[in-house]
Order: structure tokens, then C-alpha cells, then sequence
């Protein structure tokens, strides 16, 4: 009886462990997929890492294409990897590297339905320290300092439920 009640509250912290440092971001923000959103702006100052997910919601007039970076430049769908017109795409970032998205919508491109996200490496568990001050601080090294508390706001918040599931399990 005891070890099932150990084994479950095994699996809970196994589950909840590797997903405490992934983040979804949800693309345009309230703006979604879209005319008159800047994805160059948007992307400016996050950080993007394997393991997180972007959500593209948007309208019927629109889709998610991934493309090359040719395909990203030229604003040529005609040969992309993925096509998406479901309205809620949800992509996971399994790959280091630049993925490329455009509104394959003739002239949606042009007028800037167009995304390029830099991934890195999956984050550590524990958060690096921060980095010690530099002469001439970047405003990017501000924002990656926000996302980082942000995210251990959010893994506090998930061991936080955790706890209280472990908690119900015990009693
Ligand atoms: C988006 O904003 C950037 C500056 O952040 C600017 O260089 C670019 O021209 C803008 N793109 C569009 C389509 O307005
Ligand atoms: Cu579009």
C-alpha cells in the first residue's frame, strides 16, 4: 500500500519535472496570426528553446505554412514542410536552429504574415546564474533576464500544484 502511494508520487514528480521549464507562446500575443501584427517586433527580446510550443490562432482567411529560409525571403509556400489551416496550430520546437512560418494567403506574406524563430538548446533545470555586469548591458540581456524569472515563476507554480496533488494522494 505504502510503496503504490511512493510509485505514484513517483510518476507525479516525473511528470511534472522535464515540463517545468517549457514555455507556450502564444504567437502575436492577443493579436494572433494576422494582419497588423509585427512578428519581427514580436519575436524581439524572447527567448525560444526545444521543448517550448508556439499556438498560431487565427481566422479562416489565414494559414501556417513552415517553410525554408528561401521560402521565408521569397514569400514562397510552394514548397513548404508543413501546412496548417486548422485555426489553433500548435507547434513544438524539437530542433535548434531558425524555423521559418508565412500566411501562404496571396499578398498576406507580403504585408508581413511572416515568422522567423530562433531556437536554442533546451534549458537547463536549474537556471544559470545570472551573468556578471558588463561595461555596456544590452537591453537583450534585460528581457532574457525577465523571461528567466518568469519561467521560474511559472516551475514554482508547478511544483506548487504538484504538491498539493501530492498532498491529496497522502491524506
Ligand atoms: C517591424 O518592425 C521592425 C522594427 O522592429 C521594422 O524594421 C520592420 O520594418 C517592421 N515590419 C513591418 C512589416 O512593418
Ligand atoms: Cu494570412
Amino acid at each position: 500500500m505504502r510503496s503504490t502511494v511512493a510509485v505514484a508520487l513517483l510518476l507525479v514528480v516525473l511528470a511534472v519535472v522535464p515540463t517545468v521549464l517549457a514555455v507556450t507562446f502564444q504567437v502575436g500575443d492577443t493579436g494572433g496570426w494576422n494582419f497588423g501584427v509585427n512578428y519581427t517586433t514580436w519575436v524581439g527580446g524572447k527567448t525560444f528553446r526545444v521543448g517550448d510550443t508556439l499556438e498560431f490562432n487565427y481566422g479562416p482567411s489565414h494559414a501556417v505554412f513552415v517553410v525554408d529560409k528561401a521560402g521565408f525571403d521569397g514569400c514562397d509556400g510552394s514548397r513548404a514542410t508543413q501546412r496548417f489551416s486548422n485555426r489553433d496550430t500548435k507547434i513544438d520546437l524539437t530542433r535548434v536552429g531558425t524555423i521559418h512560418f508565412l500566411c501562404p494567403t496571396p499578398g498576406h506574406c507580403l504585408g508581413g504574415m511572416k515568422l522567423a524563430v530562433p531556437v536554442l538548446a533546451s534549458s537547463p533545470i536549474t537556471p544559470s546564474p545570472s551573468p556578471s555586469p558588463s561595461p555596456s548591458p544590452s537591453s537583450g540581456n534585460v528581457e532574457n533576464a525577465k523571461n528567466v524569472a518568469s519561467k521560474g515563476i511559472m516551475s514554482y507554480g508547478k511544483i506548487g500544484v504538484a504538491m498539493v496533488l501530492m498532498y491529496g494522494v497522502m491524506r
